[in-house]
């Protein structure tokens, strides 16, 4: 038998190389597809296709009983036996063998075979390689197709606004892949756009800084609670459960007592849950703050009158559902009842934008008037800051960051803030 390699850009091209030069009887015996290794199509960079194939040279006498080794001698056994030998082994009968799979394993042939069964097989085993060099090609053009689709996606979405320098846009992309919603950025974007000099257009340091400017005007924050002078000041924080409401009045306490050396006292309106009262009784055993619990709203007024010597008051308040109408009106007894200076409406940054919006909807009966987002470290993307901002522009007071007391938490800072929405973390 005769072998040789063809070598093409597709299977097809190097089948056809192969019937020119070894004739419509030679077969495939192995293919598959190779890395470019240079010539015309290197610039490409697509993959070639390799068809290993034989033909039958007049066969060797000593070959019908030589033992089968490679892929080539199987394959010139039948059709030796095609040739007019007989065959010496098996018992006459014959079973049709399984077409195999196109692979580099060896391949025992059938024995005592007529001829045409072997050409079928042969033929089969020619379709299925066929088959599947063309499934790979169609994998590749898959994959290219997604690629382009992707990018088209994304032309399509920015192509309304065609009038947009290329630093403009790279913005809005990051806006957008940060989760600021999308007509939002665009909006935000137009309006640095329209702001900035023509001069500047290409400069992307001066358009991120206008850009990171709009967003320090667009977001509100707190008076940090350490400069605020008016005694006793009773904070209160609201929030759907587990958004981290009493781990956060922990690390708001011990900064003030530790770093401002204010004098705290802490009052927990969770009666709800026994562990929620022992969590914030054990820190403030630990961190020396007098702290009482309020059974009822009477409990709580009583309280916030126990401590009207201290500096700042803050209440712990149980977690409710946004959804559960009674338990806030209940809720909202108790805080009334303290006649807080300010609410802090928790919202963990690992929710979603509908959920919040829902939870800041829910909620407005406690009428809040400070937002903190928790679980900054937790949240993949942090555009959602503005999304809430914008349809509830409250000041934000803190962003927490972590569990740990009292390190993770951050007093919210407007330049801090537009690097979060811009950029998703705080470094300038
Ligand atoms: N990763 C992370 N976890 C936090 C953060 N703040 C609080 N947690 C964790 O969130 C969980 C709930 O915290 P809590 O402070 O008990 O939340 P809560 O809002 O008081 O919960 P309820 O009183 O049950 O409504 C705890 O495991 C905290 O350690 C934060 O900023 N980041
Ligand atoms: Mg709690």
């Amino acid at each position: 038998m005769k072998i040789k390699k063809f070598v093409g850009r597709s299977f097809q091209e190097a089948f056809e190389q192969m019937k020119q030069e070894l004739g419509p009887d030679a077969i495939i015996l192995h293919s598959k597809k190779v890395k470019n290794s240079g010539g015309l199509d290197f610039l490409s960079g697509k993959p070639m296709y390799e068809i290993t194939a034989g033909i039958d040279t007049p066969p060797a006498p000593a070959r019908e009983t030589a033992p089968l080794r490679g892929i080539a001698e199987e394959m010139a056994v039948p059709r030796a036996r095609a040739n007019g030998r007989r065959a010496t082994r098996g018992n006459g009968t014959y079973r049709a063998p399984e077409p195999p799979m196109p692979s580099a394993e060896p391949v025992t042939a059938p024995e005592q075979a007529p001829e045409n069964v072997i050409r079928a097989w042969e033929l089969e085993r020619q379709k299925m390689l066929s088959q599947l060099t063309q499934l790979t090609e169609i994998k590749d053009e898959i994959t290219d197709i997604k690629k382009v689709v992707t990018q088209v996606a994304d032309f399509l979405k920015y192509s309304r606004m065609p009038a947009l320098p290329e630093t403009f846009k790279v913005l809005l992309k990051q806006l957008v892949d940060n989760d600021v919603n999308e007509d939002l950025a665009k909006a935000i974007v137009q309006t640095v756009y329209s702001h900035t000099n023509a001069k500047d257009y290409k400069k992307a340091d001066v358009v991120r800084r206008n850009l990171l400017n709009l967003i320090q005007r667009m977001v509100k924050v707190g008076r940090p609670l350490e400069q605020i002078s008016r005694v006793p000041y009773v904070v209160a924080l609201v929030g759907p459960t587990g958004v981290g409401k009493t781990t956060t009045i922990a690390k708001i306490a011990a900064n003030l007592k530790l770093f401002y050396n204010r004098k705290v006292a802490l009052v927990s309106a969770d009666t709800y849950r026994i562990a929620a009262i022992e969590q914030l009784q054990t820190f403030a055993n630990i961190a020396n703050i007098p702290m009482s619990v309020a059974y009822s709203p009477q409990e709580i007024r009583e309280a916030v009158l126990k401590y009207r010597e201290r500096d700042i008051i803050l209440i712990d308040t149980v977690g409710r559902s946004q959804k559960h109408d009674q338990h806030l009106r209940e809720l909202n007894k108790f805080v009334e009842a303290a006649n807080p200076d300010e609410v802090h409406l928790v919202l963990s940054l690992t929710s979603s934008f509908r959920t919040m919006l829902d939870v800041v909807k829910r909620f407005q009966l406690l009428r809040p008037n400070r937002l903190i987002f928790s679980k900054l470290d937790e949240a993949s993307q942090t555009g959602n800051i503005i999304n809430v901002l914008y349809k509830h522009p409250l000041p934000v007071s803190y962003l927490t960051t972590g569990q740990t007391v009292p390190n993770d938490i951050v007093t919210a800072d407007k330049g801090l803030l537009a690097n979060l929405i811009v950029k998703g973390d705080f470094a300038a």
